[in-house]
C-alpha cells in the first residue's frame, strides 16, 4: 500500500516513521510519503490561507496549493481522505475497507479547514472520504491522520505478526457488536499482594475461554453500556 499525506506541518507526522507503521514500511509492506503542502505556494510568504469569504473568525485554506499537490499526487486508484469534524464517523469497519486499498491519500487542514471546492473538485475525480474520528474538536487533521494510518497499517497482511490478535480485537467485526477486550496478565503471579485468577493458572482450556467471554460481556455493560447486547451463546453473563 502507498500512503501519501499532505501538511503545513510535516513534522507533526514524523512519529509515522517509528514503532508498528515504521516497521512495516521498513520491512517493505507499506510506502508512506510527507509533503510539505507549502511547498506549492507560489508568493513569497509561502501563504496557503486566506480570510472566508462571507467573513467570520479563522483563516480558510486556499485551494490553489492544494490542486497543484493534489493534481500531482492523485491516480486513478487513489481514495482521497479529508480529516474534518463534519465528516462521516471513521471506525473499524471504515479501516477494514480502507486496508484493501492500493493507494490512499491525506489531505490534512489546519484553521477553520479547506475551501470547499478542493472537495467538490476531487469528487467525481476520485474516491473521496470526508471523515470525522470522534465528536471532540482538534486544531488540525494531522492527529486524526496518524490515528487512522496506524489503524489501517495493523490491518496489512504481516504487519502484525499474530492474526489472531487482530481478529479478537474490541469492534474486530467492524459493526460495534463485538465485546471490549477483558483484562490480561502477565508474570508475576503475584504483584504488590494481587494473586492473577487461579483459573488462568488451572490449565483448564474451555474454562478459561469461558472466563475470559464472562470478563468481556462484564467490562463492555460496565464500560459501553451503549454498544448493542450480542445474541446467540457467545455473549451474556456465565449462569452458575
Ligand atoms: C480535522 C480540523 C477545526 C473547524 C475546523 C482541519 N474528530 C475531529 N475533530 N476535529 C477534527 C477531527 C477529525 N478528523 C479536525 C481536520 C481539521 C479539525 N480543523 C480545525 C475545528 C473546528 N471546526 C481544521
Amino acid at each position: 500500500m502507498r500512503i501519501d499525506i499532505v501538511s503545513i506541518f510535516p513534522q507533526y507526522l514524523a512519529p509515522v516513521q517509528l514503532s508498528l507503521v515504521g516497521r512495516a514500511q521498513s520491512d517493505g509492506l507499506i510506502d508512506i510519503e510527507i509533503h510539505d503542502l507549502r511547498d506549492a505556494a507560489t508568493d513569497r510568504h509561502r501563504t496557503v490561507d486566506d480570510e472566508p469569504y462571507g467573513g467570520g473568525p479563522g483563516m480558510v485554506m486556499t485551494p490553489e496549493p492544494w490542486g497543484v499537490t493534489l493534481d500531482r499526487l492523485l491516480r486513478p486508484d487513489s481514495l482521497l481522505v479529508v480529516p474534518t469534524p463534519s465528516g462521516r464517523r471513521f471506525d473499524q469497519r471504515t479501516a477494514t475497507a480502507w486496508a484493501d486499498r492500493r493507494h490512499l491519500v491525506f489531505a490534512c487542514g489546519r484553521y477553520e479547514g479547506i475551501d470547499t471546492r478542493v472537495m467538490e473538485y476531487y469528487r467525481p475525480r476520485v474516491d473521496l472520504a470526508e471523515v470525522c474520528i470522534g465528536d471532540y474538536v482538534l486544531a488540525g487533521g494531522e492527529a486524526a491522520t496518524l490515528v487512522m494510518v496506524e489503524a489501517v497499517t495493523r490491518l496489512l497482511p504481516g504487519v502484525v505478526g499474530n492474526v489472531q490478535s487482530i481478529v479478537d480485537d474490541s469492534f474486530a467485526d467492524g459493526d460495534m457488536e463485538s465485546l471490549l477486550e477483558g483484562p490480561v496478565y502477565t508474570r508475576p503471579a503475584k504483584w504488590r499482594g494481587m494473586e492473577v485468577p487461579s483459573i488462568l493458572l488451572s490449565g483448564d482450556h474451555g474454562s478459561i475461554a469461558r472466563w475470559r467471554r464472562d470478563q468481556a460481556w462484564q467490562r463492555t455493560r460496565q464500560m459501553r453500556p451503549d454498544l448493542p447486547p450480542r445474541g446467540g451463546t457467545s455473549s451474556g453473563p456465565v449462569p452458575d
